[in-house]
């Protein structure tokens, strides 16, 4: 944490300064008072009362100033330190694997990154704000009030004790259901997510009293937490007060018999013991709020650090392959499970490769491990077994960027930003001219349908893509592809929401403008790889055939039958 606090460090010794300026008019005040009284009020000396006032005015003034400086220069320590530290866990989370995002889940993210950061903000301006004004204020008290008489000194000691003994009690309760309201707030966090992101299904299924159920309870649970943890805590300011309010009537008992006996102190000097006596007293319970935020923000720091600690399991090699070969793919006995199933491999010892220029279909039944293993080609998740090679060298010792550059995917899921469509095109090649997106929208048969939008390419796309169909998107994240002119280029069922001419076009363009193009298309159906100059069957993470169409259909039982299945289906149709 000094590690990003350092950078700040002028702003967090001036906001303690000038605390301490605000604390000198707090700490002088009842003394001051205490002589307006004793020597003005009681001792009919005007002359006092107008020095004195315009002396306390003067203080309130400086005072005042000082503590606006300290409270700006606080929130300019807090607030950048905050903004350092969300920049630096989102460039952390930008580069996590897809298997670390998977084990933080988003949900949780966002609460670190939002509400957790929030936390650690609050506890670094209570640092240079109230930690400091609490402790001197304390020390401070105690000071004057043994100069008003030190037999006042001695009752406060009395009240300590079991102030401090209720302060400690309360917090060691309340410590650790902070932990828990973090927790209960991530699984909030999540369903919240769900909901809103999947806000379309659920009103496809009319679940949405089902969903406010499930919501309901998370929130209660939460709400229930924080309750009781509010609960312990709303005892500590009664049992405080009255603790405070015995000392309170030992100090006027005390003062009293002084006053009377020996005249050793004056009546402005009890009233102003007892302003000190709260003021000090009330400090312990402020420090019990303190000692709270810091408990909250350890708990909540510690989740930063999960992230921040985290290194990107990927390690990014440092070789850079032979510049002649170029959109080469082989891939050497691999296997592959994810991570949460380690013993449910989902591909199983394949071995096969594909030539530069070559268009490699992948077929097979859902769930048979098609978009894991062309994931593994960019290296979204690693082998377990085995290499996957690309131009002749591991995918592991690519630099990442060196490797993701050669290789343009287009996923099952079109994932569009909501920005324009040029500038969804050009994400994919920050420095490309309006006519290559032109181009390349041309190629992925989008042109026609992005002129017949309002503003053309600057036709803004909604969040998540809703304001587009799902062939269009998928083609909007084709352009994105090709725009890149990649080594390699992956499909995967990329097609599938287009309809088969729009699909046939687009593979002939392709053909012509990618000749050289190593490509890899998954698909579904046989009428979009038989043009394929070779199509690999997946079944259950084998590969069970290998061939051109006209092949398979003479070797592969199990390609004759997904070809029979989509006849049936045609003629049905
Ligand atoms: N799987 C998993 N964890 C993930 C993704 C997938 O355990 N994060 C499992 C589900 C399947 C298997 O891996 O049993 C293969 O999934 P694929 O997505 O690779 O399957 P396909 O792409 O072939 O299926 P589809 O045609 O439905 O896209
Ligand atoms: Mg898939």
């Amino acid at each position: 944490m000094l590690r990003y606090l350092k950078k700040y460090w002028v702003y967090c010794l001036l906001a303690p300064l000038f605390m301490l300026g605000e604390l000198t008019m707090d700490l002088l005040q009842p003394a001051m008072m205490a002589t307006i009284v004793d020597e003005g009020v009681l001792g009919s000396d005007m002359q006092i009362i107008v020095y004195e006032g315009i002396r306390m005015v003067l203080l309130v003034i400086f005072g005042g100033t000082c503590g606006v400086l300290c409270c700006v220069f606080a929130n300019i320590a807090a607030q950048s330190f905050g903004n350092d530290v969300r920049k630096d866990m989102f460039s952390h989370i930008m580069d996590f694997s897809f298997e670390q995002t998977d084990f933080f889940t988003t949900g949780s993210l966002v609460t670190r990154i939002t509400n957790d950061v929030t936390q650690v903000e609050q506890m670094v301006m209570m640092s240079v704000r109230s930690l400091v004004r609490c402790v001197v204020m304390f020390v401070g008290g105690i000071y004057m009030l043994y100069r008003q008489a030190p037999q006042f000194a001695f009752v406060a000691a009395w009240g300590l004790p079991f102030i401090t003994a209720i302060v400690v009690f309360s917090l060691k309760k309340v410590s650790p259901l902070y932990t828990v309201i973090q927790q209960k707030l991530d699984r909030l966090n999540c369903i919240m997510q769900e909901n809103i992101a999947g806000t379309r299904v659920v009103k496809a299924y009319v679940k949405e009293e089902y969903e406010l159920e499930h919501f309901s309870d998370a929130n209660h649970s939460l709400c229930d937490t924080n309750l009781h943890a509010q609960t312990i805590l709303a005892f500590l300011n009664p049992s405080v007060n009255i603790i405070l309010n015995l000392c309170v009537v030992g100090v006027l008992y005390v003062g009293g018999d002084m006053l009377r006996t020996d005249g050793s102190v004056t009546p402005g000097q009890i009233m102003a013991a007892i302003t000190y006596l709260s003021l000090i007293l009330m400090r312990i319970v402020f420090m019990a709020n303190i000692f709270q935020t810091f408990t909250r923000a350890s708990a909540s720091w510690k989740r930063i650090r999960e992230v921040l600690d985290t290194e990107n399991a990927q390690q990014s090699g440092t070789r850079c392959p032979d510049e002649d070969r170029k959109g080469e793919i082989e891939f050497r006995q691999v296997s592959f499970a994810y991570a949460d199933a380690p013993d449910r491999p989902v591909l199983n010892n394949l071995s096969f490769s594909v030539r530069r220029g070559e268009t490699l279909a992948i077929i097979g039944s859902t769930g048979s491990g098609k978009t894991s293993l062309v994931q593994l080609i960019p290296r979204f998740y690693d082998v377990t077994a085995g290499a996957v090679l690309v131009d002749g060298q591991d995918v592991r010792e690519y630099p990442l960027q060196v490797l993701r550059d050669k290789i343009g995917i287009v996923q099952q899921k079109a994932e569009l930003f909501s920005r324009s469509i040029q500038e969804n095109i050009c994400w994919g090649c920050e420095q490309a001219e309006e006519s290559d997106v032109r181009h390349a929208a041309r190629i992925a048969q989008a042109e026609d349908f992005i002129r017949r939008m309002p503003k053309s390419y600057e036709t803004p796309v909604t969040e998540g893509g809703h304001s587009l169909s799902g062939g269009q998107k998928q083609r909007i994240s084709i352009a994105r592809a090709v725009i890149k002119k990649p080594e390699i280029l992956i499909f995967d069922d990329s097609g599938s929401a287009l309809d088969l001419k729009t699909e046939a076009r687009l593979y002939d363009a392709l053909h012509q403008e990618f000749a050289g193009t190593t490509r890899i298309i998954v698909a579904q159906r046989i009428a979009s790889v038989r043009q394929a100059d070779r199509i690999l069957v997946l079944d259950n993470g084998q590969i069970c055939a290998c061939g051109t169409h006209e092949e398979l259909q003479e070797s592969s039982a199990v390609y004759r039958e997904i070809c029979r299945s989509q006849l049936r289906k045609g003629a049905m149709a």
